[in-house]
């Protein structure tokens, strides 16, 4: 028998990630891929799953606790024929997130404004960079222009109202009955900071369609007789969205700089799943590239994966628009709100039946309300109108 450190593995968002809750305790005996802590970063709750079949010595660490790549959270006893399978597997797991991170440092690179030229040192360049700030809009006041740190402090201070929430006084509301206070979970608060900022620095518009899918409908319950897995609406929804957003590629873009937008010649679809620690929003990749059945597959994968707090950096990265989904709650439309860098988002709402005239014949047919929300700053009302007349005829002629 061989005792074990078991390490905080490299989950790209390590610096703040902390354990919200620890799903074993000492002298439990565990199987490979049994989970052992839940992490929760502000993208996502994830598990830390066993390595090994083995008995759990110690735990090293608490609730509540930051932890970042290569933290020891607990020892465990194994035994140690297992220990040259995994080391096995390691170096092939070391391998491949080598070649991711070269792959996502290089589009973290291509993605950034131009420095180049810019009078500022490697630490206002790193702070600039982290921010997300460009350094063309500062002035410095140092040397030759030199960008200071002072100079990019004051910068962020005078751009702060975008990001500042603002709080209802808790004081001057305790007066008028009993309450409690509920704690947000660290992904609804970063959601919160995030909407709050797409909300005041991107001037929404919403536009408002619906679509007959009565044909689609026939075609999905047909495809659902046979199909191992639920074919759902909004596979269909996603579909013809990806086809939209190829031929209308603004659509599918950032507005990376004072004039200059970024078309992205690939198609990923973020949607928004609701879960027990809040909105989480995993990316469907290469959507264009997919059947609807496939589709359908990759929602239940998503789905299940951030319910069961297993997405990974991957997952939920990279989308070039979303999808907001609330079909099954209710609601006739609603605006939902852009998920930055993106220029737009769809929201659907609930099928109903509508009787309508054909031939003098009253028919029943089903019709879907959607909407859009759209970056104003890149999308005009045009675009918009274009968008979504394209996504309503595709959805009518069936896909
Ligand atoms: N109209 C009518 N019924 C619909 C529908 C629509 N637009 N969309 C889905 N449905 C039906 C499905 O067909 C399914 O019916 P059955 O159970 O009878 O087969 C049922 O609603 C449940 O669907 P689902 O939720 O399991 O699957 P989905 O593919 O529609 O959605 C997901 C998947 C992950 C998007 C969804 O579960 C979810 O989390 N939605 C909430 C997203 C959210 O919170 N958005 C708001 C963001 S802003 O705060």
């Amino acid at each position: 028998m061989k005792e074990i450190e078991l390490k905080i593995p490299n989950l790209g968002e390590a610096e703040d990630t902390e354990i919200i809750e620890i799903s074993v305790k000492k002298g439990d005996k565990l199987c490979k891929n049994d989970p052992i802590i839940v992490l929760e970063s502000e993208k996502a709750a994830m598990e830390v799953p066993s390595d090994f079949d083995g008995k759990i010595i110690e735990i090293k660490v608490k609730e509540g606790e930051s932890v970042k790549e290569g933290t020891v959270f607990a020892v465990i006893e194994v035994e140690e024929n297992q220990i040259h399978s995994v080391e096995k597997e390691e170096v092939q797991i070391i391998k491949k997130e080598g070649s991711v991170n070269e792959e996502k440092t290089q589009t973290i690179e291509n993605n950034l404004t131009d420095f180049s030229g810019i009078n500022a040192g490697p630490a206002v360049r790193k702070i600039a960079r982290e921010l997300e700030i460009d350094l063309n809009e500062i002035i410095g006041s140092g040397k030759n222009k030199m960008i200071t740190k002072d100079d990019l402090k004051n910068f962020i201070h005078s751009n702060n109202n975008a990001l500042k929430i603002e709080y209802a006084d808790l004081k001057s509301l305790e007066i008028f009955g009993d309450y409690e206070i509920l704690n947000q979970t660290k992904i609804s608060k970063a959601g919160a900071r995030n909407l709050t900022q797409s909300w005041n620095s991107i001037p929404h518009v919403s536009h408002f369609e619906e679509a007959e899918i009565t044909k689609i409908e026939k075609q999905r319950k047909e495809l659902n007789e046979v199909s191992a897995i639920k074919i759902t609406p909004l596979a269909y929804i996603i579909k013809a969205t990806s086809l939209a957003l190829n031929e209308f590629p603004l659509m599918n873009s950032s507005l990376v700089g004072d004039g200059k937008v970024m078309i992205k010649k690939y198609i990923n679809i973020g949607v928004a799943v609701n879960t027990d620690q809040g909105l989480v929003v995993p990316v469907i990749k290469d959507v264009n590239n997919l059947t609807i059945g496939k589709i359908a597959e990759n929602i239940l994968d998503i789905s299940i994966k951030a319910r069961e707090k297993k997405l990974m950096k991957d997952d939920i990265n990279g989308s070039t628009f979303t999808i907001s989904s609330l079909g099954e709650i209710g609601g006739t439309g609603f605006s939902p709100i852009i998920n930055p860098p993106e220029v737009g988002i769809l929201g659907v709402s609930r099928a109903k039946n509508v009787a309508k005239i054909d031939n003098e014949q009253l028919i029943k047919t089903i019709f879907l309300p959607f909407s859009l929300s759209y970056d104003h700053r890149v999308i005009n009302g045009v675009d918009a109108g274009n968008f979504m007349s394209y996504i309503k005829r595709t959805i009518e002629k069936g896909l």
